[in-house]
């Protein structure tokens, strides 16, 4: 039993999340031929086919707006079906173009119950402020479904901070995973 345990996560070592092989539960998460199954609410959105991130390659997500202020922007997946106190890893990768008015690019997690009623949320982020412009940059987070908790939405997000600005601030959007995590799911039990 201790060889195959120490072969399972030498398995995981060697990829950059758990769930590499396992299903990705968010619909349309490579853009690998359009945006369906977004919902872009209103903001300029088009799908990109010459640039992507590493995993799924060309194929991506643009959406944008101008804003003000403080507002933010957001485009929100499908919703995901969860199972509570399961542990779900995240990936996101995002690219601010140099002459977008964006400066942060961030990840919600929306968690509701089975009557619709929104009961948590998480915030993911890259973790690096200023947002490096002009290069794909990965969000990354395990996270666990909370008590109750029936399914989630992710919301991609984007702001420009401060005033705002009369430019559009706008981000593209590739590599979205949702994985449930099987390590914790199984306890190598
Ligand atoms: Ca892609």
């Amino acid at each position: 039993m201790k060889k195959i345990t120490t072969t399972i996560i030498l398995m995981f070592c060697m990829t950059p999340f758990a769930g590499i092989n396992a299903q990705n539960l968010v619909t349309n998460g490579d853009f690998d031929a359009n945006i369906d199954g977004w919902d872009y609410n209103f903001n300029n959105a088009n799908w990109v086919s010459d640039d992507g991130a590493s995993i799924s390659g060309n194929g991506s997500f643009r959406f944008g707006f101008i804003i003000n202020n403080n507002a933010f922007r957001w485009a929100a997946s499908e919703p995901i079906t969860v199972i509570p106190g399961y542990t779900y890893e995240v990936a996101v990768s995002a690219k601010i173009p140099t002459s977008s008015a964006a400066n942060y690019a961030d990840v919600l997690v929306y968690w509701y119950d089975i009557g619709d009623n929104l009961i948590a949320q998480d915030f993911i982020s890259n973790e690096i402020v200023p947002f490096p412009q002009g290069t794909w940059q990965a969000m990354y987070a395990e996270i666990k479904a909370p008590d109750e908790s029936s399914y989630s939405t992710l919301w991609l997000t984007l702001s420009v901070g401060g005033a705002g600005s009369a430019d559009e601030a706008y981000v593209l959007w590739d590599d979205v995973f949702v994985f449930a995590d099987t390590l914790f799911m199984s306890g190598f039990e």
